[in-house]
């Protein structure tokens, strides 16, 4: 009879080691723990033995309900924890969401990205270039020549003797026009680099959108046109602009852009926003366009002046701070 005990005590703790969940663990006190229990039912055995017996069996039967009652009491506890641990895991998709920052291009990406869209609808291409450059597209090719005093090296951010950050975009115009012959229409938009003071209208380094037209009988008609189309699209239909005849050595004629502006005490003022001109025919010479054949028109505009008279920014610098407070009001 006492063999019977151990053996019943032995498989209720070897089957208590293979349980794995709270269900099993249900299944296991109903086989051993409750009250019909295997276990349970040891102690009614005990009755039935001769008084001799009793004491010993009474005792054995205790222990091994108490061993198992005590191991199968720390399982379910483990197995309770487990359980709890994992469903604090689970997401709960009611909950609110945590509010996300929302990123922006910058204002002068924004505006850039705005120019070439307008571009893009009056069928110009775009064209990139390197930002270091040599003398020859910097200066030569533009019909700069050797005394001009746009190569001065306090003008300048000179590298070498024949090597300089670029002044102007009109470099990727020319690298345009030595690859590619006429018809020829494209924007080249990129960062130039001038050793000016920095003041609240003059930056060492800023952002220039130059555009490009050359083909057979193209005049200044066409260049107006394309001019008034563009300043009425970006600044709106009623915004008045005028020519004012100017000086470039790469254009002749050459003229510069003004916008008329209205202050906040109603008063009117020209604030010139860019130049532009007919291509001079030495340009065509020096990158291999038949000047006698072609004719073609260049503008180049300052991406920050135009964004500053569009959104009423009154001091460059702000657009290379980023301070935050600045850049997301646009
Ligand atoms: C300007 C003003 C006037 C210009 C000229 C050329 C080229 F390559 F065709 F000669 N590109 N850009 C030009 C003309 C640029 O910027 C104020």
């Amino acid at each position: 009879m006492l063999e019977q005990f151990e053996r019943i005590g032995k498989d209720a703790m070897t089957e208590l080691e293979n349980v794995a969940d709270l269900s099993a663990l249900e299944e296991f006190r109903i086989k051993y723990l409750s009250r019909k229990g295997q276990v349970t039912q040891l102690l009614s055995q005990i009755g039935k033995l001769s008084s001799e017996e009793k004491p010993k069996a009474g005792q054995l039967a205790n222990r091994i309900k108490k061993e198992v009652t005590q191991a199968f009491e720390k399982l379910k506890k483990t197995l309770e924890t487990q359980k709890e641990s994992a469903s604090q895991e689970l997401i709960d998709v009611t909950l609110p969401g945590i509010p996300v920052r929302i990123g922006r291009p910058h204002v002068i990406t924004q505006t850039l990205n705005e120019l070439l869209e307008i571009f893009g609808r009056m069928g110009f291409g775009v064209a990139y270039g390197p930002e270091v450059e040599d003398e020859w597209h910097n200066f030569i090719a533009l019909n700069i020549g050797p005394e001009h005093p746009a190569r001065d090296p306090s003008d300048n951010f000179y590298i070498d003797d024949n090597t300089l950050l670029r002044s102007q975009t009109s470099t990727i115009q020319i690298r345009v026009m030595e690859h590619t012959q006429p018809p020829i229409r494209v924007v080249a938009p990129g960062r130039v680099y001038r050793p000016d003071t920095v003041d609240a209208t003059h930056m060492y380094m800023f952002y220039q959108l130059e555009a490009l037209v050359v083909d057979e009988g193209v005049s200044m008609v066409d260049m107006k046109t394309t001019i008034e189309q563009f300043i009425h699209t970006f600044f709106g239909p009623e915004t008045k602009w005028r020519f004012r005849p100017s000086f470039f050595p790469f254009t002749e004629p050459s003229a510069e852009v003004d916008l008329l502006l209205k202050d906040k005490s109603g008063g009117e003022s020209w604030v010139e926003v860019g130049g532009c001109g007919m291509v001079d025919p030495n340009v065509f010479d020096a990158v291999g366009i038949d000047s006698e054949k072609y004719t073609g028109w260049a503008f180049g505009f300052g991406i920050e002046r135009l964004a500053m008279r569009k959104y009423g920014i009154t001091d460059i610098r702000l657009l290379f701070e980023n301070d935050l407070r600045f850049l997301e009001q646009f």
